[in-house]
C-alpha cells in the first residue's frame, strides 16, 4: 500500500480551502456585496420552494442561513475531497469539478440585483487559487509515489514527504489567512456601516425638492439623483471604511493656526445646506458622469477662517484617507460660495463608496480637483509647491467646470412622429447658472428651450423645446448660455486635459 495516495484527498480538501478563503477575504476587500459561498445560499434560499423554507425556518429558527452555510460548506469540503482523488488519475477532471463549481458561483453572483464585474473577481480568485495550489501540492504527491514506487531506498522518500507536507501546512496557513482577512476586512467594512446607519447628524434635513424644478418630460433623468443612481469615480480599488469615531482632519500649512478637528468637532459646528451639482472631468459631451444631490456639511471659508491662511497661499493639497490628492483653489474655498466639507447626501449620511464620513464638496469645480472623498488633511499652500494625483497625470492644474448641455429626448437613433417633437434634457454651468438654452435642427436656425426652475446657480436645469420636423433623418443640437451671456462653444474638446466642450448632438427619425 501506497501511503502517498491517501493524501490526495486532503490534497483536495486543503486547495479547496484557500480558493474559499482567498474569495472570503477579496469579496470583504473589494466590498463586493455576498462572497461566492454567501451569494450561492442565498441562490438555494431563492430556489427552495415554500414548504421546505418554512420547514427550514421551523426546525432551524433564526440560525436558518448558518445551518444553510454549515450545510454548503460540508458539501464543498466532500467535493474538495474528491476532486482531489480525482487529481490522481485525471487533473482534466479536477478541473471539470473546480470549472463547474465556479460556474455555480458565478450564475449565482450574476443573478443578484446590479451585478458588475468587480463582483466575479472574487470567483476568479478562488479558482485560480484552487488550480494552483492542488498542482503544487499534486506535484509533491506524484514524486513522493514515484519514489514509492522505484523501492529505491535511497530516493530519500522522507525528504520528498517533508516536503509535501510543508507545502501542504503553508497552503492550509495560506487558507487560515484568508479567512482573518476576510473577517477583519469584513469588520471594518460592517462598524463602519454600523456606526452610519446609527448617525443622526443634527441640522442636516432631508431633501424637499424645489417646485418647478422638472420640466415634467419622460426620459429625462430625474432632477434630484438619489445616491444609488450618483455616478462613482475615484481610484480606490479597497474604498476606506472610517467609523466618525476614528475620522480626524489636520487643517495645516501655511496657516497662523494648525487644527485638528475630530467628526464631533466638525458637526458642532453650523451646518449649511444645499443643492450642488458634481461633474466629473471626465464627462464626454452627453455623458452621464454627473448628478445633483442635497449636500449638508460644514462651511470650509468658516474652518480656514478659523485656521487663518497666510498671505501668498493660493491652493488647499486635500489628501484622502487612501492618499488620492488634488489641489483646490484656496479662493473657492474661502469665497461667498457653499463649499463644504459634506457629512450628507440627500438627507443621509454619505454612503460608503461617496466618502463616508467626510467629503469635500465645492460648486462649479470639477470632481478632480475639489471634491476629495475620505478627506482626513487639508494643506494651505501654493500651486507653484504642490502637484496632485491627476495633474501629475497631465491634467489641468485649474479645473473649473465648463458650461454644458444635453439632450436627454428624443434619445440618440430614436423614431417619433413627424409633426411637433418635444426635445428636452438639463445644461449647468455650477456657480456661475444658466440663462438659456437653445436647439437647433438640421443646421437651422437657433430655438430657444423653456427653462425650469432652479434654486441656486450650483445645479443643473432641465430644458424643454418643440420642434416641426418633416418626415425623415434629422440632427438636433442643444447649446447654452450662462448668466453672463456667454453661449457655449461648438469647438470640439477633448475630456483631457481640462474638460469636453462641443454641442451635443442626437439623430432622430421622423416618420
Ligand atoms: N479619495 C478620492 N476622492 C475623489 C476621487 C478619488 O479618486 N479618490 N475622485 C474624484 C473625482 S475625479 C470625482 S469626479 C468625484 C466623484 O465623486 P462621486 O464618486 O461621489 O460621484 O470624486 C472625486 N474625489
Ligand atoms: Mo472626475
Amino acid at each position: 500500500m501506497r501511503t502517498s495516495r491517501a493524501w490526495w484527498p486532503l490534497a483536495g480538501l486543503i486547495a479547496g480551502a484557500v480558493g474559499l478563503a482567498v474569495s472570503y477575504a477579496g469579496a470583504a476587500l473589494l466590498h463586493v456585496r455576498d462572497s461566492p459561498v454567501v451569494a450561492v445560499a442565498e441562490g438555494v434560499i431563492a430556489l427552495t420552494p415554500g414548504p421546505v423554507a418554512t420547514w427550514a425556518i421551523d426546525t432551524f429558527g433564526t440560525a436558518d442561513k448558518k445551518v444553510l452555510i454549515l450545510g454548503i460548506l460540508a458539501v464543498l469540503a466532500l467535493l474538495f475531497g474528491w476532486i482531489g482523488r480525482l487529481a490522481h488519475q485525471r487533473w482534466w477532471a479536477a478541473v471539470t469539478g473546480y470549472a463547474v463549481l465556479a460556474g455555480i458561483a458565478v450564475v449565482a453572483v450574476l443573478t443578484k440585483p446590479t451585478p458588475g464585474l468587480i463582483d466575479l473577481a472574487p470567483v476568479a480568485a478562488g479558482l485560480l487559487c484552487w488550480l494552483v495550489v492542488l498542482a503544487v501540492l499534486a506535484e509533491w504527491l506524484r514524486r513522493w509515489e514515484l519514489v514509492e514506487e522505484s523501492g529505491d531506498r535511497d530516493a530519500e522518500p522522507m525528504h520528498i514527504r517533508r516536503r509535501f507536507l510543508v507545502a501542504l501546512g503553508g497552503a492550509a496557513a495560506l487558507a487560515v489567512a484568508g479567512g482573518l482577512v476576510g473577517r477583519i476586512a469584513g469588520s471594518a467594512r460592517r462598524r463602519a456601516e454600523q456606526s452610519r446607519r446609527l448617525l443622526r447628524i443634527e441640522g442636516t434635513t432631508a431633501p424637499a425638492v424645489p417646485d418647478g424644478v422638472g420640466v415634467g418630460v419622460e426620459g429625462v433623468s430625474p432632477w434630484q439623483t438619489s445616491n444609488d443612481d450618483f455616478y462613482l469615480i475615484d481610484t480606490a480599488i479597497i474604498k476606506p471604511t472610517i467609523a466618525p469615531a476614528d475620522w480626524e482632519l489636520r487643517i495645516h500649512g501655511m496657516v497662523e493656526r494648525e487644527l485638528r478637528l475630530s467628526y464631533a468637532d466638525l458637526v458642532r459646528r453650523e451646518i449649511t445646506q444645499d443643492w450642488i451639482t458634481l461633474n466629473c472631468v471626465s464627462n464626454e459631451v452627453g455623458g452621464d458622469l454627473i448628478g445633483n444631490a442635497w449636500w449638508s456639511g460644514v462651511r470650509l471659508s468658516t474652518l480656514l477662517a478659523e485656521a487663518g491662511p497666510l498671505p501668498g497661499a493660493d491652493a488647499v493639497l486635500q489628501t484622502s484617507e487612501d492618499g488620492w490628492t488634488c489641489g483646490t483653489p484656496l479662493a473657492a474655498l474661502t469665497d461667498e460660495r457653499n463649499a463644504m466639507l459634506a457629512v450628507a447626501m440627500n438627507g443621509e449620511p454619505l454612503p460608503i463608496e461617496h466618502g463616508f464620513p467626510v467629503r469635500t464638496i465645492v460648486p462649479g469645480l470639477y470632481g478632480y480637483v475639489s471634491a476629495c472623498k475620505w478627506v482626513v488633511d487639508l494643506e494651505v499652500t501654493r500651486f507653484s509647491d504642490i502637484t496632485a494625483y491627476w495633474t501629475e497625470k497631465g491634467w489641468a492644474e485649474q479645473g473649473p467646470v465648463k458650461i454644458a448641455s444635453k439632450i436627454e429626448v428624443p434619445g440618440h437613433g430614436a423614431d417619433v412622429p413627424a409633426g411637433e417633437v418635444v426635445c428636452a434634457g438639463v445644461a449647468w454651468l455650477q456657480h456661475t447658472g444658466i440663462a438659456a438654452v437653445e436647439v437647433q435642427v438640421d443646421g437651422g436656425r437657433w430655438q430657444r428651450a423653456t427653462l425650469a426652475a432652479a434654486p441656486n446657480l450650483d445645479t443643473w436645469v432641465q430644458w424643454r423645446a418643440v420642434v416641426d420636423v418633416e418626415p425623415g433623418d434629422h440632427e438636433l443640437r442643444v447649446r447654452a448660455i450662462d448668466t453672463r451671456g456667454r453661449t457655449q462653444t461648438g469647438a470640439v474638446a477633448e475630456v483631457v486635459p481640462d474638460g469636453a466642450t462641443g454641442w451635443h448632438t442626437v439623430e432622430f427619425s421622423a416618420g
